[in-house]
Order: structure tokens, then C-alpha cells, then sequence
């Protein structure tokens, strides 16, 4: 067969949703005035996602509803767009009573440091957008096929160029922004212009990405917005105490689909070093690559880590400096040697305090002894500097005089959770995604088992005396890899309720993918497997090594694992 002969494979239904949709409107004002559904049609939820929002139901409820015949508990999701993750207290305030008023009352900070809010009923999604705008708060981007969340170092006062590296991140995530008046019109009320002037998009066109997009920036010697797992990323170079400029890294991506060897995580090459007033020249230039040569045909393959796997890193960059006119130079040295945030109170250069919150999960509610959403409103009313939520989904105050430090540590202590930093290493540095009950695409449970088994494993540690030892783990309730898992040193992948793929051997700092190392498990056989491999590292590691680069040099390179048949019980010593 000749090439000729190739029939072309056809784009996928999202190209020709996004094509008709004039500019992200689709026919989304007339879905949500329907009062007899919670939902909206397929094809608008697609829109929607451009809006910020995703439709979800309830999954506790689907099988009691399925069986009374009744709709599924529809509602949905808000992601707010905040790049580099930082609010001001009064933000805070006007998003913890919105969470009260008119969503599940928990706010949840996200991986990439933001906040979600669930179970938004469609008749209070304009409450709760109008009400994020009186703040000049909004969801635009913050899900679809455009630049979403732009990451950026968030822990205060690490460097002195922190800063200018959160402005440019800031500029970035503006320049990228979609142009279109749709969210106003829906959303905001503001006049219709659907058939009025015509609307353009000068950067990404009428059919906008052929996938989503993510962009970070990372302040070594901190890896905290794990840079290889971006699309696009820029590792500021500090040279002299000034912001030399950036290695630009492209096409990183953590999705994969178990069974389908032609998806995979993949981690970012690098790609050359730019000066800082060429970081949107070349952000552009990465953008509107992928914009022209991502693969439309094919959703699982669409992300910019398969146009450059397909096509090559040298092709890559050609394209890049063509149409930046930016020639990238020889990449500059740069080492990361820390990943986690720092927790508790810090004393910056300038003589104000910061202060890094362990939040698991980054689940914000109040609970029985735990009133973590009520304590943070009462901080948000004294706070006098920003929050600033973490990849890591926790949270930073930055910005604290003496006296509001008093105040602050007053506050915790009243409502019990002054010691929420002093929990083991691992409990620390653990992440879970969202999963059950709300995200559709869950294949098991995340965020709700993590207490429990990081319980599980602390008893181990604690007899093993690596109570204190910064291991990462994180699990995820399907291969997308939202917790990044594949660069948990252990990291648990759902695939069914109860079973997990385990990957083994990631670098602590985000360097290394880890490997599959056992494809099916459940959760107290992922225990009982790693066991024994924790009683060895307590004993066996070298100094300084860390549980993943010892899973790599061990169990990764001996017999392969053997799911024991009986979990053993950890035995304190
Ligand atoms: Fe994610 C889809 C939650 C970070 C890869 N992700 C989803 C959805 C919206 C499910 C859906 O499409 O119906 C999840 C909503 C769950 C819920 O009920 O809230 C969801 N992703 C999350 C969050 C909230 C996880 C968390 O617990 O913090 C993170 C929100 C980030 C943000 O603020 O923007 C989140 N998602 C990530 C990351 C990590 C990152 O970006 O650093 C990844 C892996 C990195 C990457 O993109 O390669 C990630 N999410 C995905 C994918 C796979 C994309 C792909 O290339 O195939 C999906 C599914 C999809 O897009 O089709 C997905
Ligand atoms: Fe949902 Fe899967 Fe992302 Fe978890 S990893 S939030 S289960 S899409």
C-alpha cells in the first residue's frame, strides 16, 4: 500500500464541538436555564470544561438512584484559575462562604495550586462564578484544551528572584488566556455579542488546543511544581544573585491508559536556555507547535509529549526558535535537590515569617476535632500577607509580622491544630487525587483511603525507626495520574475497586519515573509487600539514600515481587 492510499483518520468529536461552538459558547446558556435536568448535554460539558467546570454525579448515589428510577445526583465541579497559587485573605473569605453557600461546604486545593469546588448545582453555578468576580476571581482556563493553571514556586522568600519568577509565570498565564467574551456573556451576564462582532482567536484559532496544556515554573534548587511533568516548563538560573534566565523544558505528561503500551508518562527533555525577556516569545512559539502539529485525530495521543516523541527534539527546537526568532543556547547548570514544602514557621530575608500547613489532600472542611476550614477563615480575618496553596496541596501564609505570628499560632492551638506539621515523613510528603465519589473517570478509591493506609504504613515505619524518613507516596484512582504518581517513590495506581498497580523506584525530587512493579494489588497487599522491603531499608541503605533510589538498586533489580498471600501483621519492636 502506498502512502497515498492512507485515508487520513478523521479529527475527534471534540474538534468539531469546539469548530461550532462559536468561541466556547456552544449552546451552554440554554442547558443551564433547563430546569428539568441537573445536567447538560455531552457536547456542552465539553464547552464547559473551557469555563472551568466539569458535570459530575454523585457516585455514592448512582445505584439507590438507578434503582428509583431517578437522575443521577448531577453537580459539578468549579476549578478557580490562580496561577502560581497565590489569593489575598479576602479572597479566602468570599471562597470559604461560597463554599457554604452554594457548594459541598469543603474546598479542596489541587496539584496544581488551586481550588476546587464540588457539588455546585447548575443553579448556582452563576452564584458562585459571580461571586468569585467580586474578588477578581474567575475559572476561565482552568480546564480545556488551552494553557491551564500555570505553576510557580509558591514557598515565600526562598530566593530572592522568587518574585520576578512569579511575574513572568503571571504574564504567561494572562498572554495565554483565551480571548473569547463567552464566560462573561454566561456567566457574568455581560451583553451577548453572539452574532455581533466576530469574535478571534489571534493565538489558538477557533479550535483552540488539540489537548490541554500545562506550564510550570520551578526556583532551584526546589523541584516543588515537579518540572518534568509539564508540557512546558522554565527552571529559572540564578547566576550572581540575579535571574540569569531559564532552561525551557517541553513535553513532559503523566497520562497513561493501563493496557495501552502506546500512551505512557513521560518526563521533559530539555530544551535550551533563553534569557528572561524571551520566556513568552518562546512560550508561544512551544504553544502554537503543538497547537499546529498535535495529533486531532486521536485525544490519547494529543498532548505535546507524542508530538515531540514522533517527531524529535531537534525537529522540536527548529520550530520553537523559527517561530519565536529566539535562538536557544547551550542548556546552563542547574540541580534540584529538594521537592517538599517546607512546614512550620520560617523567618524571611525581610524579616517577615511564613508559615507551611500539611493539609491532606488538600481537603479544607471542618470535621469532628478538626476544624480546619473554620481555623484558616479565622486566619484569613487576621492574615495581613497571601495564602499560597502548594503543588503539593498544602498551604503557605506568607508575609507574617511578629505580632499576627502570635495571633495565628493562637488560632491553631485554640481549635487543636497546632501540631498538624508534626505528622511522620511520609504522611508529609503523600498526595491523592480527588477519585470517588466525584470524578467520573475513577476506577478506584484515592483520596478517601489515604488516612487508612497511610495509618498502615506508619506502624511499619515507626517499629522500623523511619518515623521521620521523607518517603513519597501517592495514589491515584486511575492511570491519568492527577497525584502524579509516577513520581511517587511509591506510587499506587487505580485500576479496579481495590487493585492498584504499584510503581517503585521514583527519584525523591522528581527526576525519575518509577516502574511498574507489581500490575495488581490491593491495598493491604501493597502493605504486605512492602514490608519487608521497609525492615531492609531501614538496615540495608546507604547513607543518605533515599527509598526510591534503594527500591531501584534492590527490589527493582532482584526476582521479580511476589504478592504475599496473607498480609503479615507489621510486629512493633
Ligand atoms: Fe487531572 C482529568 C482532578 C491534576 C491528568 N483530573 C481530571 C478530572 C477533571 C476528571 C475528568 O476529566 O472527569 C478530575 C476531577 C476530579 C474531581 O472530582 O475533582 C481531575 N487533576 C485533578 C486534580 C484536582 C487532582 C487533585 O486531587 O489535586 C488536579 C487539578 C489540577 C489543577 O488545578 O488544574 C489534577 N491531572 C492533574 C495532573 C497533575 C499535574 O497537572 O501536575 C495530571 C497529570 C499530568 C498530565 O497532565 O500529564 C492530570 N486529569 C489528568 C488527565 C489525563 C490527561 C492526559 O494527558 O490524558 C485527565 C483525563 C483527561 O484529561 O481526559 C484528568
Ligand atoms: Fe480522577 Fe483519575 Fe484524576 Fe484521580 S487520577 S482525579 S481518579 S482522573
Amino acid at each position: 500500500m502506498t502512502n497515498e492510499s492512507v485515508t487520513p483518520r478523521p479529527p475527534s468529536a471534540n474538534e468539531g464541538i469546539k469548530a461550532a461552538s462559536h468561541f466556547l459558547r456552544g449552546t451552554l446558556v440554554r442547558d443551564v436555564a433547563d430546569p428539568t435536568t441537573g445536567a447538560i448535554s455531552e457536547d456542552n460539558n465539553q464547552l464547559a470544561k473551557f469555563h472551568g467546570l466539569y458535570l459530575q454525579d454523585d457516585r455514592d448515589q448512582r445505584i439507590a438512584l438507578k434503582r428509583a428510577g431517578q437522575e443521577k445526583a448531577f453537580a459539578f465541579m468549579l476549578r478557580v484559575r490562580l496561577p502560581g497559587g497565590r489569593c489575598t485573605p479576602r479572597q479566602w473569605l468570599v471562597l470559604d462562604r461560597l463554599a457554604d453557600q452554594v457548594a459541598s461546604p469543603s474546598l479542596r486545593l489541587t496539584t496544581r495550586q488551586t481550588f476546587q469546588f464540588h457539588g455546585v448545582l447548575k443553579a448556582s453555578l452563576r452564584p458562585l462564578i459571580q461571586g468569585m468576580h467580586t474578588v477578581l476571581l474567575d475559572s476561565i482556563a482552568a480546564c480545556g484544551d488551552v494553557n491551564r493553571n500555570v505553576m510557580a514556586p509558591p514557598n515565600p522568600e526562598r530566593s530572592p528572584v522568587l518574585q520576578q519568577v512569579y511575574d513572568q509565570a503571571r504574564a504567561w498565564s494572562d498572554y495565554a488566556l483565551p480571548k473569547s467574551r463567552a464566560y462573561h456573556e454566561i456567566w457574568l451576564g455581560d451583553e451577548l455579542v453572539a452574532g455581533g462582532e466576530p469574535e478571534s482567536e489571534p493565538m489558538y484559532g477557533a479550535t483552540y488546543l488539540p489537548r490541554k496544556f500545562k506550564t510550570g515554573f520551578a526556583l532551584p534548587p526546589s523541584n516543588d511544581v515537579d518540572i518534568f511533568s509539564q508540557d512546558l516548563g522554565f527552571i529559572a538560573i540564578v547566576e550572581d544573585g540575579r535571574l540569569a534566565g531559564y532552561n525551557v523544558t517541553v513535553g513532559g505528561g503523566l497520562s497513561m491508559s493501563h493496557g495501552n503500551e502506546k500512551t505512557y508518562p513521560r518526563l521533559a527533555d530539555l530544551l535550551g536556555f533563553i534569557p528572561p525577556s524571551d520566556v513568552i516569545a518562546v512560550a508561544e512559539a512551544v504553544l502554537t507547535t503543538q497547537r499546529d502539529f498535535g495529533d486531532r485525530t486521536d485525544r490519547k495521543h494529543a498532548r505535546l509529549k507524542y508530538t515531540i516523541a514522533d517527531r524529535g527534539l531537534t525537529w522540536f527546537r527548529g520550530e520553537v526558535e523559527r517561530r519565536s526568532g529566539v535562538r536557544l543556547s547551550g542548556v546552563r547548570r542547574f540541580e534540584f535537590t529538594t521537592i517538599e514544602d517546607p512546614h512550620g514557621w520560617q523567618l524571611c530575608a525581610d524579616g517577615t515569617w511564613f508559615y507551611g500547613l500539611h493539609l491532606l489532600s488538600g481537603r479544607i472542611k471542618d470535621a469532628p476535632g478538626w476544624p480546619m476550614k473554620t481555623a484558616l477563615r479565622e486566619i484569613a480575618e487576621i492574615h495581613e500577607g497571601d495564602f499560597r496553596l502548594t503543588p503539593s496541596q498544602n498551604l503557605s501564609l506568607s508575609g507574617v509580622s511578629d505580632a499576627n505570628k502570635a495571633r495565628i499560632e493562637g488560632v491553631l492551638a485554640r481549635h487543636g491544630l497546632a501540631g498538624e506539621n508534626r505528622q511522620t515523613g511520609l504522611r508529609l510528603n503523600a498526595l491523592s487525587c480527588v477519585a470517588l465519589p466525584t470524578c467520573g473517570l475513577a476506577l478506584a478509591e484515592s483520596e478517601r483511603v489515604l488516612p487508612e493506609l497511610l495509618a498502615k504504613f506508619e506502624t511499619l515505619l515507626e517499629a522500623a525507626g523511619l518515623r521521620d524518613d521523607a518517603i513519597s507516596l501517592r495514589i491515584t484512582g486511575c492511570p491519568n495520574g492527577c497525584a502524579r504518581p509516577y513520581l511517587g517513590e511509591i506510587g499506587l495506581v487505580g485500576r479496579a475497586p481495590n487493585k492498584y498497580a504499584l510503581y517503585l523506584g521514583a527519584d525523591y525530587n522528581g527526576l525519575r519515573l518509577g516502574r511498574l512493579h507489581v500490575p495488581s494489588v490491593s491495598l493491604d497487599e501493597a502493605v504486605a509487600l512492602l514490608t519487608p522491603v521497609i525492615r531492609r531499608y531501614a538496615v540495608e541503605r546507604w547513607a543518605g539514600e533515599r527509598f526510591g533510589d534503594f527500591c531501584l538498586r534492590t527490589v527493582l533489580t532482584e526476582k521479580p515481587a511476589a504478592v504475599p498471600a496473607t498480609p503479615p501483621t507489621p510486629v512493633a519492636t
